[in-house]
Parts: C-alpha cells; structure tokens; sequence
C-alpha cells in the first residue's frame, strides 16, 4: 500500500464493540485510534475480500466520533484499496456521518481492503457497521472480521481531506460554563484517594468482591494527614473512593453489609468517608467522592433493585457529610456476581445528585465534567472545553486523572516506583497547563496512612511549581493593565477575531522560559491558535506557538532574554479574550 508499515504501537485500537455511541445514537462499531501519545500518523487495518461473484459492490459504512471524551479537532477516515485512495473525510463533531463507497472496479478481483483513521486532536475513531454488499446483499461484514484482519500504523497520509462538517463556530463561540464549572476550572489541582479493600488484598486494584471485611485494617488511619498533605501540595479538593468495584463501602451504610461496618476494625464503628468529609471541611478543603457503578459483590447487581441500592448509597453519602463537590462515576463496568450486566438507571442517579446536591459536579459518566479520554493526567495539544453532546455544544471541560504510582491502589512493591517530581511536572504542564484539571491520585498504605516517598515528591512539586511561579516578570512590563493586575474578572479583547495581538516591554531585558496565557473562559473559549514572538537585535522573532489557550496554556520555551514580547491570537471562534499573563 505504498507507505511503510509499522508495528502495532502500545495504545492503538482497531476491534468491534457493539454499543459504541455518536452525537447520542448507539451502533455497532470498530473502535480505532491511533496511539494518541507522540504519534502522529494512521492506524490502519487490512481486510482480504474477494470480489469474484460480485456485479455492483460498495462499501457501506458509517464514521462517527465517540461521545464524550473528544476534541472539535477531529479525526481523518480513509478507504484505500490497492495504492488508491477511495474516500476521505475529516470529521469534526460526534454524529454519524453515513459513507458509501463504490467497489465496481473490483468486481470479479480479490482486494485488499484498509480502513484507517488519523487524529487531528480526537481518538476515539468509529467505523459504524462497515459492510461490503451487493445489490443489497451483505457479502462481508468487516467489523467481524476486525479481530483477525491485520492492524499496523502508517505515517500521516497528507493526501487532501475535505471537512465534513457544516460551520458551527458562532455556535460554539456562544458556550458558557456554569458558576460551578467556571470554578471548578479555576481550581486546576486536586487530589484522589484510592483507599478501600484493595489496599489490602493482593488482587489487582480490581478486587472482585470477595474478600473478607476483616482484611480491611488500617490501624493508623488518619484522615487529617491526607489532608495535610494535599493542602500542603495545592490541591483544592480531595475525592475519595467511598466505594470502588469490589463493592466495600468505607462508610456504615445500611444499603448492604459489605462495608466498614461488617468490618473488626475499629469494632465496626469506623468511618472512612466521615472522617475524610470532616478533615477536609476542617481544613477548607473541598470533598468529592467516588462511587463504583460497578459492584462485584451486590447479590442485587444486575436487577432492577441494584439501582434502588446505588441511590441508597448516593442518599447516604449526599446527606450525611455535609457538602460535597464533585461526584465521579467510573466508566468501568463488568459483570456483577452473578455474571449479569447492569442497565444503570444514569437519568434517576443525576436527577438525585441535582436535588441533595445541586452544587457538586458529575464528573466523568456525567454531564459537567469530562474524562480526558487516558489515565496518564495528559490533555491534548488541543483542548477544547466545548464539545458537542446530542447534537448540542455544551461547556464539558476536560479532567485528567492519574495515580502518583503505578497502581491506583497502594502496593508495597511500588514503594521505588512512585513518580518522580520531574515527571509531576510534565503531568502538570500538560494537563492543568492544557485547559484541563489534574486529579493525582495518591494511594494511602495499608496503615491508612499515605507512604513518606509518596509525602515527599509531592512537596518537591510544590517547591518547583512555587519557584518556577514565584515573580510573573509581566507584572513589570507595559502591558494591557487587565492582563497583569491578578484580577481573574477582568480582561483585554482583541479587536477582531483574527491576528489580534498585544505587547509585553519591559525598560530592561529580562529573562525567562515558561510563558503563561489565560482565557476570560467565563465568556467561553474561543482561541483556536497564537503565536509568541520576542524581539532580537530590533527584530520580531518566533519564540512559540500553540493553538487552544482555555483556562490556562502554559508553555515552557528555552531560556529566552529580550525587552519585547508579541503575542497575536491568530485566529479565534469571535473575538478574543484573555484574563492573563504570564512570563517566568
Ligand atoms: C478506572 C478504574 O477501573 C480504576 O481502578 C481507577 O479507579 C480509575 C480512576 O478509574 O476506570
């Protein structure tokens, strides 16, 4: 086919899933990706057809982007046979786009068929029900054969693709984020805590419900040294597993006897979730929980009933410790012990949340906040807090989870495996540095206490982020005055939506190597690419360049000296707007 292939790479995804879902209507799909981190070519897969017998065959399809999880930057489709390229298209939104391509020139030949999808920002591809037919009749069904057809990646095409979609910038321009959205956003940094039976079961972190309540002793429990330690770190809130798959609830709940209740520890009047609630409103921090949808220990798992026990659960956590700021529902879902599947009842969970809670966000199978779509805390290049859902744009700003270990849960065997603070940084660079939140999560030990190393590489993070933060040198430029008083409300507008620009001069040079912009998000987002120039021997030269900005883009470029600094909004959904900026 022309272009070298490549090896399968770590993260692409070429298989069948029957309930994949765009702009809101479920079908049958191939899920493709690309490998999202540092690639930024095609994943591609092959299927052998023979065509001896056929009159008119065409292939009929859908391409669709998965709900939820995407950027409006989109992801490209291509049909290739042979060296020739039979369809290509750009998609931009989630919703199905239906595909017809004309097979007649193989008719009476054994082909070679590739599907392929590139990413321009999205990963989450979808060939809905892709079908090579016959006057009607299906002669292959390609999403079966996907298992077994050859799957490799090709270097970016850069043929020619036509957009598929109709122009909805006004649209998207016009999003606003609710007051919680807006300072949820502002918050940045907060923390997980992964704590329950798997802390102390050798399983994976996917304990499956049957393990002994009594295995659950965490004899120096302390809630206030987690909490010490996120504050102390700059996290704004904290969310704790109240329950995770295995089913074992680390509150008394009277909604089922697996829990801290059935428990020795403490003679079974230990409460996990109040004491974590408690700490955290002691010290001002902001409390979320995490509760599993999915329950491998339920005996109602599966029925009708569960639903009735999981808004139990959420009745008792939403009520008896006090407010709670975000709600995480985990996208995980299996089998229950009995080997039956779940049909959540999602509408009467939020419709709940809303009346006990009307402030707390839900976050991830929810509509406020949006899993960025990987569990290494990275955001895209491109990161857009607007993104469509059934078929209506929406503010769905994007949260980056990862564990500060490898394992969400503690495992003694990670005690030399915790991240480095060089690694936080580049998480944190590329998350809360990419318009999205960063939830780190830090698995507390066995004694209910979170390990020295875990304590200490996250006070080098706040050390580094505190020095490398320390003087804003823009505060001492002439400089639009909104952009440089701390103010988040206030804010500077380019006059037009495209190339506008402003300028930082200082009476000296000064130097740097991490520059810092702000949207005035309240007024929705809109920046779609800017440039940083810096002025050299009376010249403008290039220095960086980026395309979203969002609550925060922050850009580390090499060690720089200069008096001038041009930053142009090159182009933007309406006109501009900027809260800040920065220059380290
Ligand atoms: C995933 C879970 O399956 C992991 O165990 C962990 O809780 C992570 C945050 O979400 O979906």
């Amino acid at each position: 086919m022309g272009a070298e292939r490549l090896d399968w790479g770590r993260g692409a995804e070429f298989y069948l899933k029957s309930d994949s879902s765009s702009g809101g209507v479920k079908r049958e799909a191939v899920f493709a990706h690309p490998p999202w981190r540092d690639f930024s070519g095609q994943a591609a897969c092959e299927y052998d057809i023979y065509l001896n017998a056929a009159h008119a065959p065409v292939l009929e399809t859908y391409v669709g982007i998965q709900d939820g999880h995407g950027s409006t930057d989109g992801m490209i489709f291509r049909v290739r046979a042979g060296d020739r390229e039979l369809f290509a298209s750009k998609l931009t939104e989630a919703r199905w786009l239906p595909v017809r391509v004309d097979l007649k020139e193989f008719a009476g030949k054994a082909v070679k068929l590739e599907l392929s999808v590139e990413s321009c920002g999205e990963f989450w591809g979808l060939w809905g029900t892709p079908r090579v037919t016959d006057g009607g009749k299906v002669l292959y069904d390609l999403g079966k054969m996907t298992f077994d057809a050859p799957k490799y990646l090709l270097p970016p095409s850069g043929s020619a693709v036509k957009e598929a979609d109709s122009d909805t910038r006004a649209a998207r321009a016009a999003v606003r984020p609710t007051p919680r959205q807006l300072h949820y956003q502002r918050n940045e940094f907060i923390g997980f805590i992964h704590f329950g039976m798997n802390t102390y079961s050798d399983h994976s972190d996917w304990g499956d419900g049957s393990d002994s309540p009594d295995l659950f002793r965490p004899e120096r429990f302390d809630a206030e040294q987690w909490v010490r330690i996120f504050k102390e770190a700059g996290m704004k809130m904290l969310v704790l597993t109240a329950k995770h798959h295995d089913g074992f609830c680390l509150w008394p709940t009277d909604s089922t006897d697996y829990s801290v209740k059935s428990s020795s520890w403490r003679g079974g009047k230990g409460d996990v979730v109040g004491e974590a609630a408690e700490a955290c409103r002691k010290a001002g921090l902001e409390f979320g929980i995490y509760l599993s949808p999915w329950d491998r220990h339920n005996p109602a798992y599966g029925t009708e009933q569960y639903n009735e026990v999981f808004k139990t659960q959420l009745r008792e956590l939403l009520t008896r410790y006090g407010k709670v700021s975000e709600v995480w529902f985990d996208g995980a879902c299996g089998e229950g012990p009995n080997g039956k599947r779940q049909s959540y009842d999602w509408n009467g969970y939020y419709q709940l949340i809303r009346e006990l809670q009307p402030e707390a966000l839900i976050a991830i199978c929810g509509p406020d906040i949006r899993w960025v779509g990987n569990e290494d805390g990275l955001a895209r290049e491109t990161e857009w807090s607007v993104q469509l859902a059934n078929g209506k744009y929406v503010w769905y700003p994007a949260e980056c989870d990862v564990s500060i270990r490898p394992s969400w849960f503690y495992r003694k065997n990670e005690d030399d495996k915790v991240k480095t603070v060089d690694q936080l940084m580049d998480i944190y660079f590329a998350s809360a540095g990419r318009n999205a939140v960063l939830l780190l999560n830090l698995p507390p030990d066995r004694s209910g206490r979170i390990h020295p190393n875990d304590e200490q590489v996250l006070r080098q993070l706040r050390s580094e982020r505190d020095r490398m933060f320390a003087r804003n040198l823009a505060r001492k430029a002439h400089a639009p005055a909104q952009l440089v008083d701390d103010d988040p409300e206030s804010s500077w507008e380019g006059n037009t939506p495209e190339n506008a620009s402003f300028e930082l001069v200082w009476d000296e040079p000064v130097g740097f190597s991490v520059i810092e912009l702000c949207e005035f998000i309240r007024e929705g987002q809109k920046i779609e690419n800017f440039t940083v120039e810096c002025e050299r021997d009376g010249k403008w030269q290039p220095l960086a360049k980026g395309t979203t900005v969002g609550n925060r883009r922050l850009l580390r470029v090499p060690f720089t000296e200069s008096r001038k600094l041009r930053i142009t909004i090159n182009r933007a959904l309406a006109k501009p707007q900027l809260s800040a900026v920065g220059v380290y």
